[in-house]
């Protein structure tokens, strides 16, 4: 019989459970966890820091729904993986975390690297579990990859020892659990699918919510066909765009605060009343707003808002329950009603408002007009990793998702430094498609340096920097004795970077060198950086409520 090391049968596992993408940065004591890891299957992708390794293997947990893994050493690499857990934890998406640690006989000794590490992931984790045998592994592995994708999806972290990783026994001791299925579809009881139903028929002006829930569990078909048969305005948040390709006609996003404000029935359907929906309360929503409310999670019902029907278990199987009942008893809001008018005009005259600022040519440039030129010339099918604050704002405006999944921004969390290890994610999900990862200057460099992991993996990732010299904006000149808190340095040359592994970089000024470098980079192999400087005093359009009113 062979012996064989803790590291490969973690490996083996973590392939057996659907483990395609691993993330981090090796040393001892995970080095052959990685190295087993490329030699069962499972792509292994070297960061310059785990905490964009953690953000990459959420973002491919929530784009595949099986959790992707960050491997980081132990103390300081485990550590800086939490930040992806605290990402996934508010975020709701599946991740595992592996940590190393110190050799467990010299607990307590002042071992290397040895830290709290089980304390340290808990908040955080939805399972955080320390194996201390062998032979039981795989029984580990399995039970952080179903926990992270059963119930409301979420991290969870193993905590590996120096000697259970390199530690071997004989192959015949090993106990396999066999592969986890996805998590069971659950669906609604039949009295609250009617109620729904019941809700949104005597609702004057309802609303349909879109969230990332949605998204996660692929209901975008009938997700479609619901807000078709019923005629329903809709509107998604942030990553619930594209469930319904943004252009539909019944997406009444450009009337965002207006529907919010005047909705008497909301549905929403995997989108929680957290900070990003106001807490579903007044002034950003009606006082005597009625909730229909679908989640995974039993506990978010009533979050902020009474909910009036709640509709608990798995989106796409919800929704199919909300199809069947339509065409038992066909139901369809009137296209003809005054809250379709209100709707309509409204976004006409915010279409109006912001006209004039895509077409602005001054120099410098505003985000609009920038913005603009970047969505012209990405593909159809591009995915979008988005970050910064109005970077982001205005990128969500501007630039539309034709396709589910195909939008990653800082998320429920706001987490600025998330962007190039979930653009790394989406190359890794989505080879062949080209991905367009749109940074504010700011947000880029909370870890800038993964460009030269794109690179590496010669991933087809376009790099575009929006330079306002800071957070939010900063000076064209600096004085080094009174440096203002949101400044860097004006005018860097952030583009340079694509010199360290021999790609291009770009440095745009002026509106007309837009287009034809935009294109350039685009249509270039290594990945490319497009640096452009905007006027630091560019806004978004003004809004009726900043995103933290009261
Ligand atoms: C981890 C983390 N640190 C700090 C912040 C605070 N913060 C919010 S947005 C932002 C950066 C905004 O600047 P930039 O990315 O340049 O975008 P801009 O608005 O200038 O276009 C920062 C630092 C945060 N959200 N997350
Ligand atoms: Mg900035």
């Amino acid at each position: 019989m062979a012996q064989i090391s803790g590291a490969q049968i973690v490996a083996r596992a973590l392939k057996q459970q659907g483990v395609e993408h691993m993330f981090g940065i090796v040393g001892i004591p995970v080095i052959p966890i990685a190295v087993f890891a490329q030699r069962e299957g499972i792509k292994f992708y070297g960061f310059r820091n785990e905490q964009s390794a953690s953000y990459a293997a959420a973002a491919v947990g929530y784009l595949t729904g099986r959790p992707g893994v960050c491997l980081g050493v132990s103390g300081p690499g485990m550590i800086h993986g939490v930040a992806g857990m605290a990402n996934a934890w508010s975020n709701c998406w599946p991740m595992i975390l592996i940590g190393g640690a110190n050799d467990s006989y010299q607990n307590g000794q002042g071992a290397f690297q040895e830290a709290p590490q089980i304390e340290t992931a808990r908040p955080y984790a939805k399972y955080a579990a320390r194996p201390d045998s062998i032979a039981r592994l795989p029984y580990y592995v399995e039970q952080a990859v179903r926990t992270s994708i059963y119930g409301r999806p979420g991290a969870c972290y193993l905590d590996l020892s120096g000697d259970i990783i390199s530690g071997t026994i004989e192959e015949d001791e090993i106990v396999w659990p066999g592969k986890c299925p996805d998590a069971p579809r659950t669906c609604a009881p039949q009295e609250n699918i009617e109620a729904a139903m019941a809700a949104l028929k005597s609702a004057e002006r309802p609303l349909v919510i879109i969230g990332k829930g949605a998204a996660y569990s692929r209901a975008e078909e009938e997700v479609l066909k619901f807000v078709e048969t019923t005629g329903l305005p809709y509107l998604a948040s942030p990553m619930g765009k594209g469930v319904i390709p943004d252009d539909h006609s019944q997406s009444i996003a450009p009337a965002r605060s207006f529907a919010l404000q005047n909705a008497d029935v909301v549905l929403l359907m995997g989108a929680r009343l957290n900070w990003m929906m106001h807490f579903g309360t007044p002034p950003r929503f009606n006082a005597n707003v009625r909730v229909i409310q679908m989640d995974i999670n039993p506990e978010e019902i009533g979050t902020n808002v009474a909910t009036e029907v709640a509709l608990v278990g798995d989106a796409k199987a919800i929704t199919a329950q909300l199809n069947a009942e339509l065409k038992k008893n066909p139901w369809q809001y009137p296209s003809e009603t005054t809250w379709w008018t209100g709707l309509q005009g409204k976004m006409t005259e915010n279409a109006a408002a912001v006209a004039p600022m895509y077409e602005n040519d001054s120099v410098p440039m505003g985000y609009y007009r920038v913005l603009k030129e970047v969505r012209d010339l990405m593909p159809r099918d591009a995915a979008i990793s988005n970050e910064g604050a109005s970077t982001m704002d205005i990128g969500r405006v501007v630039f539309p998702n034709y396709l589910p999944r195909h939008r990653l921004d800082a998320g429920t969390f706001g987490t600025m430094g998330v962007g190039l290890g979930q653009a790394i994610a989406l190359a890794a999900v989505y080879p062949g498609k080209k991905v367009v990862c749109v940074e504010g200057d700011s947000a880029f460099g909370f870890s800038g340096m993964e460009v030269e992991t794109a690179a590496r993996y010669g991933l087809n990732i376009t790099f575009v920097i929006i330079n306002n010299n800071g957070i939010g904006g900063g000076p064209d000149e600096l004085d080094p004795t009174r440096v203002p808190p949101s400044a860097y340095t004006p005018s860097a040359h952030y583009e340079k970077m694509a010199e360290i592994y021999g790609g291009k970089g770009f440095f745009v000024t002026t509106p007309d060198q837009l287009k034809p470098t935009l294109q350039e980079a685009m249509a270039t192999e290594k990945p490319s950086i497009v640096n452009i400087m905007i006027d630091a005093k560019s806004q978004r359009k003004p809004q009726q409520f900043g995103w933290l009113t009261r």
